[in-house]
């Protein structure tokens, strides 16, 4: 049902397994790279909100972490619509997966839309049989095969989407682009900068913490601490007179400032926490658990 205003708004949760292309599927559909998307598996850590405004729908995108990567509990809830994103590479092995199954059973009457990713590695000619492959196993009649990269498929998704998004009136500011403040949002692209210039095992235990988030000479000051997990890391990371750091500075100002549309000055400290992936404290205070 349309508002008066025309405006309809609703929660669109984006799930599957690692690496099966979520991120970059809410990035296509964003238009903004506000979500980390990288191979490394696990790369989202919690749930990252990404807006859509067009001229009739409102669409909050909530990328989420990997199903089978949690606690067996809808990565969302009170979703309006479930976007569960397939890698076509790994069908067969994703609509058995007891992770995607499991979601399946709980979602209940929430409506589903299935985006079979990775279609660039398969020919136009197979596409209509990943679409039936998909229809065999999941009770849903929307299947909108896409790739990312692309853009090959994203429009059709937000049509299909948005034909499905309740009459609810606009939610938020139509100058909106994410429910998360931009410390959040450039913190995540740091985290998203330690895995371009890092290798995944120092990287993914490379925790981010913000330490003063100010305007200085019209730019965002950020000064950050990285925490290794390691004394042996540190030196990675710092990098031979400081280029390592320098090199991830770049990456993280580069990105986060197109996301903020303000130009970045990224002070970068090594801090050394021994196994704080390992101390539960330290994963709260990091934020990787609540
Ligand atoms: N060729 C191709 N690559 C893709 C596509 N979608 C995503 N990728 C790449 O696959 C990798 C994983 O994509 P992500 O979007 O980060 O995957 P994810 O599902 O968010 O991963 P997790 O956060 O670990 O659960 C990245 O390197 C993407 O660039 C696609 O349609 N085609
Ligand atoms: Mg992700």
């Amino acid at each position: 049902m349309m508002q008066a205003d025309g405006i309809r708004s609703g929660y669109v949760a984006v799930v599957g397994l690692a690496n099966s292309g979520k991120s970059a599927l809410v990035n296509a559909l964003t238009g903004r790279r506000i979500c980390p998307s990288h191979e490394h598996p696990g790369m989202t850590r919690i749930p990252v909100t990404s807006i859509l405004m067009t001229d009739d729908v409102q669409i909050c995108f909530i990328d989420t972490p990997p199903l089978d990567s949690g606690s067996g509990c809808l990565p969302v809830s009170g979703a309006d619509l479930y976007c569960l994103v397939l890698n076509s590479n790994q069908l067969s092995a994703q609509l058995d997966s007891s992770h995607v199954l499991d979601f399946l059973a709980k979602i209940r009457d929430v409506p589903l839309i299935v985006a079979p990713s990775f279609i660039d590695h398969f020919p136009a000619s197979l596409h209509g049989a990943l679409v039936n492959q998909v229809s065999m196993a999941v009770n849903s009649t929307d299947i909108v095969p896409v790739c990312s990269l692309s853009g090959q498929g994203v429009q059709s998704l937000v049509n299909s989407v948005s034909a499905k998004i309740p009459g609810r009136v606009e939610l938020f500011p139509d100058d909106c682009i994410s429910l998360h403040s931009e410390r959040f949002l450039v913190s995540e692209q740091i985290r998203y900068s330690l895995f371009c210039a890092l290798p995944p095992e120092i990287a993914s235990t490379t925790a981010v913490q913000i330490e003063e988030f100010s305007i200085r000479d019209e730019k965002r000051y950020v000064r950050t601490n990285l925490y290794v997990a390691r004394h042996s890391s540190k030196g990675v990371v710092i990098g031979k007179k400081g280029s390592m750091l320098q090199h991830i500075a770049r990456i993280a100002s580069e990105s986060a400032s197109r996301i903020i549309e303000r130009p970045l000055n990224l002070d970068l400290w090594v801090k050394v926490r021994e196994s704080w992936p390992e101390n539960r404290e330290d994963l709260v205070e990091f934020g990787y658990v609540c």
